[in-house]
């Protein structure tokens, strides 16, 4: 730093009264015991260059002082997170700093994009982690499911009826429920799902047990949502698994007519988007959920505690194909992860 003030200042300032100097009395090299005689502005010129020196040595002086008792210093990386709000190491008391040095550049947290990268990189448990599907988007918690071969996102569950699922569009929206512990209820939020499922090639998974410990599964491929402008319009390809094809309407084309979720969009009780004229299926069902007019599967229902029930409406956490529209299960869960994926198990597809 020393040279580089010392030279600008000798080519800012110096340089023009040396050139300048050139110009009013012109005198070749050989000749430069003779400026003395070439009068008054001569005389002049030198003194501003005496000046103009003196100041170059005073700022040089300056700026070795400042360095030497560290009132500033080099910009140094912020170390990873430490008890400090600013993420500086203040492990000495004579090292004080007048500057602040500034801010790390980006965040230096890494965040998986889903639970399949976290599981491909540190196999942990399953529990709650923050992911970021997105770059652009905060970073989130959600249940990593890292049995069942690992590497599932979970973005739906139902465990012990005690989340209400029967919510506003803003709700359904921005997610809800507990995030905390192993057998806590959610709803991720259609938002994050849709950052979540936007890029296809997964393969969902949805988990499902009755009230005497009997489980059934179903698999679907390129599980997506469009986003809000669309009503987070549901869409997803192949079905495979036990449980039956229920969000399709199940049975024949009659039910399908009535029953079939794939394009559909999402209604809640303040927003009803659905195919039923006559009224609301999100109100009649007491959920937020892809309805036609209205479903043969709707995990989102009314939780009752004994699995059979009976009412005007069929509103129970419905999967048709498996148990009926009058059984209501226990727990439900849906999961997503990359269709391609090297599981545990080694298969590379899960199940299927
Ligand atoms: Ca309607």
């Amino acid at each position: 730093m020393k040279i580089d003030i010392a030279a600008g200042y000798f080519f800012l300032k110096v340089m023009p009264v040396l050139l300048l100097l050139a110009l009013v009395c012109p005198v070749t090299s050989t000749q430069l015991s003779a400026l003395d005689s070439c009068g008054p502005e001569v005389a002049a010129l030198k003194r501003s260059i005496k000046k103009l020196e003196n100041k170059v040595l005073i700022k040089t002086w300056r700026v070795q002082h400042l360095q030497m008792h560290k009132y500033f210093r080099p910009f140094q990386h912020a170390v990873p997170e430490t008890d400090t709000a600013s993420g500086v190491n203040y492990n000495s008391s004579t090292d004080l700093t007048l500057m602040k040095p500034l801010p790390p550049a980006g965040n230096l947290i890494v965040h998986d994009k889903d639970c399949s990268e976290l599981f491909d990189r540190l196999r942990p448990a399953s529990g709650f982690y923050r992911i970021r599907p997105k770059l652009h988007q905060e970073p989130f918690l959600v249940y990593c499911d890292m049995e069942d071969g690992g590497g599932w996102t979970v973005f739906q569950r139902r465990r012990h009826g005690k989340v209400d699922f029967n919510r506003d569009w803003v709700d359904y929206r921005d997610g809800f429920g507990d995030f905390k512990l192993w057998n806590d209820e959610y709803w991720l939020g259609n938002e994050r799902m849709y950052s979540l499922l936007s890029e296809g090639n997964n393969l969902v998974k949805i988990d499902l047990m009755d009230w005497d410990g009997q489980r059934s599964h179903a698999f679907y491929e390129n599980f997506r949502i469009t986003d809000e402008a669309d009503k987070y319009r549901l869409q997803y390809e192949q079905y495979s698994g036990e449980a039956g094809d229920a969000l399709t309407g199940g049975g024949g084309m009659v039910e399908q007519w009535s029953a079939c979720l794939s394009g559909m969009q999402f209604s809640t009780r303040d927003q009803d988007n659905d195919r039923y004229m006559q009224g609301s299926c999100a109100k009649e069902n007491k959920a937020g959920w892809w309805f036609n007019r209205c479903h043969a599967a709707n995990l989102n229902g009314k939780f009752y505690s004994k699995g059979k029930y009976r009412g005007q409406y069929d509103n129970g956490v419905v999967w048709g194909t498996w148990k009926g529209l009058w059984y209501s299960l226990r727990h439900t869960t849906m999961k997503v992860r990359p269709l391609v994926f090297l599981d545990s198990v080694g298969s590379g597809a899960g199940e299927i």
